[in-house]
């Protein structure tokens, strides 16, 4: 999870799934040309279902001057709104649901996982600097835990019995440490 812009994702799908629709309807793309666009066949395999319904669900908020049509400013701005909102846990899940948040199954399931705990302002929304503070978090943590095993290793080793084989029982420990860790 070192992307520092992990819903980037979710920003080129959206444009691109605009794009292509607002190809097909040069006058400006208006909440029926979207419903029309998702029935029609001949966008089957073509049309991502996902991001359409998506611009479709979000209609009249993507439409910033309620004047009934989608523009590429409009689309811009819906873009620049997801940077620093971020997205909710439902979007996310349908995104990740469709394979169409151009991110990976394990960051995602880890995202979903840990959603209430990475939206530090409780806004219901994460976004990706959400995500990358969460993650510098983690990192950290995992030192910590690194430091207090590697402690709790070395205790055993000196309250173990000494009489017998406290190599054999340090190397033991070791081993299992590392097996542990990997
Ligand atoms: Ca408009
Ligand atoms: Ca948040």
């Amino acid at each position: 999870m070192a992307n520092n812009n992990l819903l980037a994702g979710v920003y080129a799908g959206l444009t691109n799934t605009y794009s292509y629709l607002a190809s097909q309807y040069p006058n400006g793309l208006t909440l029926e040309n979207l419903t029309e666009a998702r029935t029609n066949s001949s966008n089957l395999g073509v049309l991502n279902q996902t991001f359409a319904s998506y611009l479709q669900n979000n209609f009249s908020a993507i439409d910033d001057d309620g004047d009934g049509t989608i523009t590429a400013e409009e689309m811009n701005n819906l873009s620049n709104r997801i940077s620093t909102q971020g997205l909710t846990r439902a979007e996310l899940t349908q995104l990740y649901a469709s394979g169409a948040s151009g991110i990976s199954e394990s960051t995602m399931s880890k995202i979903l996982e840990h959603f209430d705990e990475m939206d530090t302002n409780h806004d219901g929304r994460i976004t990706s600097a959400e995500i990358s503070a969460y993650d510098i978090n983690c990192a950290r943590m995992e030192v910590e835990d690194e430091f207090n095993n590697r402690r709790a290793t070395d205790m055993s080793v000196f309250y173990g019995d000494s009489s017998s084989s406290s190599a054999d029982t340090y190397s033991l420990l070791s081993y299992k440490y590392k097996s542990n860790k990997d």
